[in-house]
């Protein structure tokens, strides 16, 4: 697939997913108490900011997709019977898991599917990705997010949790393109030797992550933004803010006893922290991991092209 037509669809469904944690989810919380997804696992070539073309894997929903470029991700609210059948596509088993929800779940061989059923567990952030095949899964990029509203139909991260006038979910990962190409060989890789060389928010480097709504940080003085960062990657995310300061309200619905501002917030490996951002000034800053090769593609630094960096803007 050409970078242009890639862009262009997973903007299309971006659109979507973002809407659905504000305005479509709404008219969904007051109707569905079953959500019925159906996941293609499929490898598919994308091209990196740079031009290189890298052989991933990723779940496709159909129906839909998740925030930036992901092709899919799941918003639904606590207590809803979710319903997610796997199809798969990739040339090995793979199984569907939820991190602190549902583990060891039956593997799917290829050409079959496989129907995933749970209850949404507790409103928060996270991820679903493969459980077979060690991590090679989320390096391969197969994952996605899940995000469950409390029941009330509130815009809060938890029931009963600090509210917010906005909120974005920014899924962070990286990619070695050696494992992608040992895997398309059909092979496997050892992570001892994993060192990524490209990396994502939403799927997207640096600036298609300034051009893409669902993860352009965009704000309003006065407003208390929500910050989803989950990290389905291999490497941990020490996230900087430039001009803000945040609460970190959660790290996988664990609350933060003690909460202080900060400007820079750890998101380890397979943790979803959920932040809580007060706008206190206008302007275009930048958000970005600490770890310097994460604002690069394959060593570039920034400009012209870059990685995981994030901007934020506030009028
Ligand atoms: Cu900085």
């Amino acid at each position: 697939m050409q970078r242009r037509e890639f862009l262009k669809s997973s903007l299309a469904g971006s659109a979507a997913f973002a809407l659905s944690g504000l305005t479509v989810l709404n008219s969904k919380r007051a109707h569905a108490a079953t959500s019925n997804i159906e996941l293609s696992a499929e490898g598919t070539y994308k091209t990196m900011v740079d031009g290189t073309s890298v052989y991933v894997w990723q779940f496709n929903d159909a129906n839909g997709s998740g925030p930036g470029a992901l092709t899919s991700g799941i918003v639904v609210n606590e207590g809803d019977v979710v319903n997610v059948t796997v199809t798969n596509n990739l040339d090995r088993a793979i199984n569907f898991v939820i991190p602190g929800v549902m583990a060891n779940t039956p593997s799917v061989s290829p050409g079959s599917s496989q129907t995933y059923s749970f209850t949404a567990p507790a409103a928060g952030s996270y991820f679903y990705t493969d459980g077979v095949n060690g991590e090679i899964g989320k390096a391969m990029g197969l994952s996605g997010p899940l995000v469950v509203m409390p029941a009330d139909g509130s815009d809060r991260l938890y029931t009963g949790g600090p509210a917010f006038n906005r909120q974005y979910t920014l899924v962070l990962n990286e990619l070695d393109d050696r494992l992608n190409a040992a895997v398309a060989a059909g092979g496997t890789y050892n992570m001892d030797d994993y060192e990524p060389n490209y990396y994502f928010a939403n799927g997207l480097s640096y600036p298609d992550t300034a051009g893409d709504g669902d993860t352009l940080v965009s704000m309003n003085v006065g407003e208390n933004v929500a910050i989803r960062f989950i990290n389905t990657g291999c490497i941990t995310y020490p996230q900087h803010f430039h001009g803000y300061h945040v609460n970190v309200i959660s790290r996988n619905r664990v609350l933060e006893t003690r909460v202080i501002e900060k400007d820079t917030t750890q998101v380890e490996r397979d943790m979803c922290t959920d932040v809580i951002l007060p706008v206190a000034q206008a302007g275009a800053y930048p958000l970005h991991t600490h770890y310097v090769p994460g604002v690069t593609a394959n060593g570039v630094y920034v400009y012209p092209y870059g990685g995981a960096l994030i901007v934020m803007v506030a009028a």
